[in-house]
């Protein structure tokens, strides 16, 4: 019988990154099951623009795809959310059309997509926020680009499963972090952003040469997080249990843990050996949504004994890589 095939989009990024080193550390713990485990193509935008579907067709062709991890997706921090909305809609939803269509074209039933818990509403009914009320009413207005471009991604996935018997589920992870995460100083999210920048005024580099540190907002927001490479596993998990399927095709992915930004920041200062008296807050800063909490209570029906990676362990780990990898060109501006 030939090996199956799993396509994963969005290779190159943090969350492909992870998925890569997982299944391989994976498929080194069951070398004996090697002749029947599936073949997997981790394909990056070097491979294939998403946005050109005529490219992406061929690859599905070549590949004979029978199941599919899409996690490429334009992304990027708060700021640059509300700098570009028109760039973050247009590019998702032509990517995420192009995946979902030749998905459906090419018959592949089942597959996993990635979501986000910034697209849930900002004021819900009740916190945590249930997987249910994630098109109650609009985004927050920071993200609308992004945040719609993804809830356009849930509804096909619904519709396709409904219309046509497919298991398309939809994952939501928190705010992710972790190694081959885009440290860019201006779009990059909550912790990568704050570990350059710290780590550039600690050692007094260049436009850090300050006393101080500025955290962008009031520092009251409040947030949950979750490693990548935590995501990594759990999304290989979901693809192969198949008592995951279209009547639970979305699944908000954290742990109980939520911190404010500050917490965050000082954990940061710690762990860079920082001084946090050093630090301040600019409040002409937007904190973006003040707090977007979400339930695990799906998730631990089906994963009762996951254990997250606790947030210091995973800033650790984070932090070691990019002062491992600084020196390399992807963080030279
Ligand atoms: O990760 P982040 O940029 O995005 O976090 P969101 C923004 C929060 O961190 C705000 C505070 O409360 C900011 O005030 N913050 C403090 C900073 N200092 C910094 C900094 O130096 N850089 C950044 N970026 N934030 C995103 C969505 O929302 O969530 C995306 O916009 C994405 O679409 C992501 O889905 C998961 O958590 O606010």
């Amino acid at each position: 019988m030939s090996k199956l095939n799993v396509l994963i989009t969005g290779s190159s990024g943090m969350v492909g990154q992870s998925l890569q080193q997982y299944i391989a550390q994976y498929n080194l713990r069951h070398k004996n099951t090697k002749n029947s485990s599936p073949n997997y193509y981790f394909l990056t935008r070097e491979d294939c623009d998403l946005t050109d579907k005529v490219k992406l067709r061929e690859i599905f062709k070549k590949l004979k795809v029978n199941f599919v991890i899409h996690l490429a997706a334009k992304v990027g921090g708060l700021y640059m959310n509300m700098k570009y909305n028109v760039e973050m809609f247009m590019e998702n939803m032509k990517i995420n059309m192009n995946v979902i269509e030749l998905c459906h074209e090419f018959n592949v039933n089942r597959g996993v997509f990635c979501l986000s818990s910034c697209i849930f509403p900002p004021e819900p009914k009740s916190f945590p926020m249930k997987e249910e009320y994630i098109c109650d009413s609009p985004p927050h207005p920071s993200n609308e680009g992004y945040a719609y471009s993804k809830r356009m991604l849930y509804i096909m996935c619904k519709h396709y499963n409904q219309q046509y018997g497919r298991d398309y589920i939809c994952v939501s992870p928190v705010n992710l972090y972790g190694a081959y995460d885009n440290f860019d100083i201006n779009n990059s999210h909550l912790i990568p952003g704050i570990i350059h920048k710290m780590y550039l005024t600690k050692y007094q580099e260049g436009e850090y040469k300050k006393d101080t540190y500025e955290v962008l907002g009031t520092g009251k927001a409040q947030r949950q997080f979750l490693f990548a490479m935590d995501f990594a596993c759990i999304i290989f998990k979901i693809l192969w249990n198949k008592d995951i399927d279209k009547k639970n095709m979305l699944i908000n992915i954290c742990s109980d843990k939520e911190y404010t930004i500050k917490q965050v920041v000082q954990l940061i200062a710690f762990n860079l050996d920082y001084d946090i008296h050093n630090i301040v807050y600019n409040n002409k800063y937007s904190d973006g949504c003040i707090k977007k909490t979400v339930s695990n209570k799906l998730f631990r029906k089906f994963f009762p004994d996951h254990k997250f990676i606790p947030l210091e362990n995973g800033l650790d780990a984070t932090i070691s890589w990019f002062e491992k990898n600084y020196n390399k060109p992807r963080f030279r501006k």
